[in-house]
């Protein structure tokens, strides 16, 4: 299944070209953005973004599904591509959200395969690209709040999570998923010190990771995913700060306790598990009430469940979410 076919690797390189060239074209940006950076947080929309990197090629069209995009939630302007993937968490990679674009540019993403194991009838490693040959890759246009207090509106495309665990048959005493990064310091910089614990592991309870808005992406804008933002498959759960939605997973593990979660175990007191996005509970070291949009000068209020509690709310019917957070 890991086996690579001579197709993959030509592609490979020539992506491998391409990027090269782009990265040139990037460094040119970024020593004019130079000053700008120094300030943070000023960039944000207030400038026009670096130029282009496209470390990505449109999705073949075999892998694209059929299905009409939903039209977009009044409001909601897509942000750029280029915002998209050069201002980015990525830690593994650097800590500097205007540098992850440029580290990542030398990361290999395939082969690449995706372990699913524990409470299940038939554990598998999956290839990747198998599983884009399995199931279409549809467009979703999500809102993404990171907790730090901005948001992007971006176009993923991606197949639900649940397609994944239906495979390998859950057992009835499955009651959480977590979702594993790769953890090769070879490849991960930042994953030779401790900025982290190492592997990010984020995880869900299995009726959220079943929930229909739950993805994995393996595309941006159409194009294959550019490994800033995760490739070649990461997580994203619209109603949750953007720290559970992980990137570059490897392993999803089914369990019957609450995973032990990076950024929980790193912070508990400002990192909860359910992590649920929600205005009225205000993380220790800044409010989350607004947000400002990548692109956008003033902020806005933020939103509930992210904007999409017809959706999930009933998933929390009962809990005390200001305990749960
Ligand atoms: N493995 C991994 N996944 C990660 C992160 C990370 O540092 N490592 N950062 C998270 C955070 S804090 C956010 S806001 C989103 C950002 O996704 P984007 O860069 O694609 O917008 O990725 C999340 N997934
Ligand atoms: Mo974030």
């Amino acid at each position: 299944m890991v086996i690579k076919r001579p197709a993959d690797i030509k592609a490979r390189e020539i992506t491998d070209k391409k990027l090269v060239l782009s990265r040139r074209t990037f460094l040119r940006g970024a020593a004019v953005a130079g000053s700008v950076v120094a300030t943070a947080g000023l960039y944000n929309g207030l400038l026009a973004p670096p130029r282009k990197v496209r470390p990505s090629e449109p999705l073949p069209r075999e892998l694209v599904a059929h299905t009409p995009a939903a039209a977009p939630t009044p409001g909601d302007v897509k942000n750029k591509y280029e915002e998209i993937t050069n201002y980015n968490n990525f830690y593994e990679l650097s800590t500097d959200k205007y540098e992850v674009a440029e580290v990542a540019a030398k990361f290999v993403t395939r082969p690449w395969t995706v372990a699913v194991f524990g409470l299940c009838q038939r554990p598998r490693v999956f290839d990747v690209g198998d599983l884009f040959r399995r199931f279409p890759l549809e467009e979703r246009v999500y809102r993404l709040r990171c907790v730090e207090g901005w948001s992007m509106v971006i176009p993923w495309n991606g197949f639900p999570l649940r397609k994944l665990l239906d495979e390998v048959q859950p057992l009835a005493s499955a009651k959480f998923v977590s979702l594993k990064t790769l953890f090769d310091p070879a490849r991960m910089p930042n994953q030779r010190d401790e900025v982290l614990p190492w592997p990010y592991v984020e995880g869900l309870r299995l009726d959220e990771a079943m929930h229909p808005l739950t993805i994995l992406a393996g595309g941006l804008y159409g194009e294959t995913l550019p490994p800033q933002n995760g490739a070649p498959l990461r997580l994203v759960v619209p109603w949750k700060y953007g720290f559970k939605s992980g990137k570059s997973i490897v392993a999803i593990e089914l369990t019957d306790s609450q995973p032990r979660t990076t950024w929980n175990l790193y912070s508990p007191d400002e990192y909860g598990f359910y992590s649920n996005v929600n205005p009225d509970v205000p993380h220790p070291r800044w409010s989350q009430a607004t947000e400002r949009r990548i692109g956008e000068l003033g902020k806005r209020p933020t939103r509930l469940f992210n904007g999409y509690g017809a959706e999930v709310a009933h998933l929390y019917a009962g809990m005390d979410l200001k305990k749960h957070f």
